[in-house]
């Protein structure tokens, strides 16, 4: 386990950087606010978008991630996250199986793998990601094709893997409350982040909240 898969362990809040929701903006400097908010881990996606788009937004964003000590995780290309040398990739049900990713990046990195039902987060658990995302909880316009799973899958999947679990779909200080009463250790957000013009501060709500719910042995070993 090398230092990014470790800190892994200690992250609960996971942001996208999701180019459908930056418009006009600049990445690098969302992904900036987004950390000073209090991300742990922070996520590039981009569907729709060339390789190239991507990479070249990679190598803007990763060095800035790099700053803050959080890890930097590109979404459905393991390629573009080996050549950039993020700290790992995350795929989908439909894309690579874990072993396939892991040979592409190398030892050390971290592999995440989505899933939305218990069946596929044991099955996924066992091809030996470092993370599963679950979901997603509630309905959302960043997935729009997917059914909601509901608060329930959480606690099942919890009794079946013991892999951190990643939270995701309809996340927003609003309903955060609810999915931690539901046994979520670890969220993912996206719109809930990046819509606004105060992501710093849509992201210090997050993090304030995490903090006070969990105490925080996870936050005393961040900082
Ligand atoms: N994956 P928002 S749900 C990217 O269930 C993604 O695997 C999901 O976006 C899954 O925070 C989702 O805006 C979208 O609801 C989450």
């Amino acid at each position: 386990m090398n230092s990014a898969q470790r800190r892994l362990q200690f992250g609960r809040f996971y942001g996208i950087l999701d180019l459908a929701y930056t418009g006009d903006r600049d990445p690098a400097q969302l992904a900036e606010e987004m950390l000073l908010g209090g991300v742990d881990i922070l996520q590039l996606r981009a569907k729709n978008r060339t390789k190239g788009e991507i990479l070249a937004v990679g190598e803007a964003v990763l060095p800035v991630v790099r700053s803050f000590g959080g890890i930097f995780i590109v979404n459905d290309y393991p390629e573009i996250a080996c050549e950039l040398d993020a700290d790992g990739a995350h795929v989908g049900q439909e894309d690579y199986a874990v072993s396939a990713v892991r040979c592409i990046l190398g030892a050390g990195k971290i592999v995440g793998k989505s899933t939305h039902s218990v069946e596929q987060a044991v099955n996924a658990a066992a091809e030996g990601p470092d993370y599963i995302g679950v979901g997603p909880l509630y309905a959302t316009p960043t997935k729009p094709d997917y059914t909601p799973v509901g608060l329930r899958l959480i606690q099942q999947v919890r009794d079946r893997v013991t892999l951190p679990q990643f939270c995701i779909g309809g996340v927003n200080a609003r309903t955060l409350p609810q999915v931690l009463a539901a046994g979520a250790e670890r969220i993912v957000v996206v719109s809930a982040l990046l819509k606004g013009e105060d992501v710093r501060g849509n992201c210090a709500a997050i993090r304030r909240m995490l903090d006070a719910h969990f105490g925080d042995a996870l936050a005393a070993e961040r900082r």
